[in-house]
């Protein structure tokens, strides 16, 4: 496909054209659409290609995110949850104290356990097998989704052990898929700037490929509305769309709207909601091969999140209960959203309510 349209089109006609025919979008069309200013006309193209990928029915999911440490050794310049190891508000929690929060959702229906933290310079390996198997026994039995890539890579290189092994020992003691965090953004221009100590982009995809490679899932993300430029936005959608092609492995795609406050970055104004709305939108056209584009109400906030039902989203996570990274960074919404409120947000945009599991198994279909 060439950037040049045909005599009296724009290039947004010529994307237009592509997403009625249900061709693949190009680099240069995804420019065109990360570009324009008509943001009903982008939203409308997701949202015919979200009728046709996942129809009417939109997706919530039970769940609790627990952070189980703050204490982090690559203190990105987007990120206001981490604290060095002794630093002021440090906390790492026990087992007994990750158990604990999970026992207490348990009784709520959780059907999901969301578990990440900050890659803590001295607690042992076996904290994290320990942490899985622990939870794999609770009963009633809930799946377990922890640990980004960027963390799976760093607990092979403290333990010696390749990528592969650690998703395998993680696997057997109970690990469920992997959540999409840590992928912030592949250029290593903009991780150079923003978190040079972090994996690279290439490690990131590589880790995703051998978790899908050994039979995990995972999410994917991207963090957005910070130093990257929105040629880096689209190359990160697409490098996605490629190992998607590969593997199979991704279940949704979450882009993370950045927020700045109290983090190195606070000089910068954070994505406006135009920006938000026209992202998940953006990504919902790129990423042909990815069935759900989730909104997370956290970063969005809960009423632009049923919006973007609108703009390609099928997906909103979730209950919540408890969430620390986005919050730190000055986050407004509240931690939790009920299952109820989930129901009547995605009914009153005129979708079926669809409780799912973290497999996207179905739990409960409501009325429309
Ligand atoms: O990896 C850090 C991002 C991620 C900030 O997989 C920030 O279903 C905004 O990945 N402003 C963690 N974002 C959250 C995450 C996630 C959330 C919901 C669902 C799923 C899923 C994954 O949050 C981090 C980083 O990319 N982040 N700091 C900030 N100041």
């Amino acid at each position: 496909m060439t950037m040049e349209a045909a005599p009296g089109k724009t290039h947004l006609d010529a994307v237009e054209e592509k997403v009625r025919a249900g061709e693949r979008l190009s680099f240069e069309d995804g420019m065109a659409l990360l570009e324009s200013r008509d943001l009903l006309r982008v939203g409308a193209m997701a949202d015919l290609a979200r009728r046709r990928i996942a129809g009417d029915e939109v997706y919530f999911v039970n769940n609790r995110h627990i952070n189980h440490t703050n204490v982090c050794g690559n203190r990105c310049r987007f990120c206001a949850f981490s604290v060095e190891e002794g630093g002021e508000g440090a906390y790492t929690m026990t087992l007994d104290e990750v158990l604990e929060r999970a026992r207490e959702s348990l009784a709520d229906g959780i059907t999901e356990l969301h578990i990440v933290g900050g890659e803590h310079p001295s607690l042992p390996y076996d904290y994290y097998v320990e942490m899985i198997a622990a939870l794999h026994r609770l009963d009633p039995p809930v799946h377990i989704q922890a640990f980004t890539a960027s963390e799976i890579a760093f607990f092979a290189r403290r333990a010696g052990k390749s990528v592969r092994e650690v998703l395998l020992e993680l696997k057997q003691a109970g690990l469920g898929s992997l959540p999409g965090g840590g992928a912030e953004i592949f250029s290593e221009r903009v991780r150079g700037q923003v978190c040079s100590r972090k994996i690279s982009g290439d490690g990131w995809l590589e880790v995703m490929r051998t978790a899908h490679q050994v039979g995990l899932k995972s999410n994917a993300t991207m963090l957005y509305g910070h130093v990257e430029t929105p040629a880096e936005r689209i190359e990160h959608l697409l490098k996605l769309r490629e190992l998607q092609d590969e593997t199979g492995g991704f279940g949704s795609f979450i882009p993370l709207s950045f927020h700045p406050a109290n983090t190195e970055l606070e000089h910068l104004p954070g994505p406006t909601g135009f920006d938000d709305l026209l992202m998940l939108a953006v990504s919902r056209l790129m990423l042909d091969n990815f069935r759900n584009i989730k909104a997370f109400w956290i970063m969005t906030g809960v009423k632009l999140a049923q919006v973007s039902l609108h703009f390609g989203v099928n997906d909103i996570d979730g209950t919540v209960v408890e969430e620390k990274i986005t919050h730190s960074a000055g986050a407004t919404t509240g931690e939790a959203l009920a299952k109820e409120e989930l129901v009547r947000l995605i009914r009153d945009a005129g979708r079926v309510p669809v409780e799912r599991d973290t497999l996207y198994n179905v739990v409960r279909r409501y009325q429309a």
